[in-house]
């Protein structure tokens, strides 16, 4: 039996790394894509940014996800089979299995083996009659899902994307994601996502500059990360951590902003850095209920129920494919 592929700490993984940077850095526009954030250190740093008071996020997922769970659990069935890209440490999945009283089967896919063993361990002494069946996967590359499905489930697959994920993925990509958990929910199967939404412009600002100053650090970490792994010489402190709202395209662009003129040299190329010019680093896309069920609809996926916080800053959606075809 073929497993998915095991990703990532090897030379392959580095020279993808070294790529991406140096076609990032190539483009008038220099970008660094958001996925190379989370090394240790900047994994750890988004866990500080959950905690802080202005990252408004991690709250209002939980209180949705608490408040909707139980109506997921009659919505879905028994006998179900949860599958959970990118499981990270296992914590919201908890939430769902504690209101789900009659699951088959839960199967994390996680790149990080550490991460995905550890959080396996703790579900399966917390949740005994729940097969847990850990599988490491980098669900964002080329997949072969045999192993996902080697127990077959007596209810309906349901896949869960929470923590608003969604948000840092182009439209093309999100596409992409789309037609991955349309080929995890298999017939007659659900989707259950979080997505963060559109919200007043000085919400959105205050969680991307939060007062601690760790989104700074998370942002510039990836430079850092850059001259460890990569032998890079960014001057880090001499950039400084920008967020701002991009109304038209209805994100937070997250970038850093060189104070001063400088050459970078990674990988044996030369970049120049003038004063005032950025790095894009990442976007982080805020939906309103309408337009992320527009998105979706492209992928041939339909609402079948919709939860919100009071305020409506964030929403989970239990999604199936539209029989009649996207
Ligand atoms: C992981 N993702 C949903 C976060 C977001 O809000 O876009 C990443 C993040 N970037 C800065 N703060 C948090």
């Amino acid at each position: 039996m073929t497993s998915l592929p095991q990703i990532d700490d090897t030379e392959s993984g580095h020279s993808e790394f070294l790529q991406d940077v140096i076609d990032g850095l190539s483009q008038p526009q220099k970008s660094i894509p958001c996925k190379y954030f989370y090394d240790a250190k900047g994994s750890k740093l988004f866990e500080r940014i959950c905690e802080t008071e202005d990252y408004y996020v991690t709250r209002s997922d939980l209180e949705v996800l608490k408040a909707c769970a139980s109506q997921v659990a009659h919505l879905v069935g028994p006998g179900c089979h949860i599958i959970e890209p990118g499981s990270g440490a296992g914590e919201k999945i908890r939430i769902l299995l504690r209101a789900m009283t009659d699951v088959f089967q839960y199967t994390p896919l996680e790149i990080s083996a550490d991460a995905l063993h550890a959080s396996a361990a703790r579900l399966a002494e917390e949740f005994p009659d729940i097969r847990i069946h850990p599988v490491v996967a980098d669900f964002t590359a080329d997949q072969d899902l045999s192993r996902v499905f080697e127990n077959p489930a007596p209810g309906a697959n349901l896949v869960f994307f929470p923590g608003s994920t969604i948000s840092n993925f182009r439209r093309a990509h999100a596409g992409k994601f789309f037609d991955f958990a349309t080929s995890l929910m298999q017939e007659g199967g659900y989707l259950l996502i979080g997505v963060d939404l559109v919200k007043p412009r000085d919400k959105l600002l205050a969680a991307y500059n939060d007062r601690e100053g760790i989104t700074e650090e998370f942002n510039k970490n990836l430079l850092h990360r850059i001259n460890r792994e990569l032998g890079g010489d960014f001057h880090v402190e001499a950039f400084e951590h920008e967020a701002i709202f991009n109304e038209a395209m209805s994100r937070i662009e997250m970038h850093l902003i060189s104070k001063q003129e400088q050459t970078v040299t990674i990988g044996g190329q030369r970049f120049d850095i003038a004063a005032g010019e950025t790095l894009h680093t990442e976007n982080s896309y805020k939906y309103t209920l309408e337009s992320f069920t527009e998105l979706a609809a492209k992928s041939g996926l339909v609402s079948e129920h919709t939860w919100t916080d009071t305020r409506e800053y964030f929403s989970y959606h239990l999604m199936r494919a539209d029989k009649h075809g996207a």
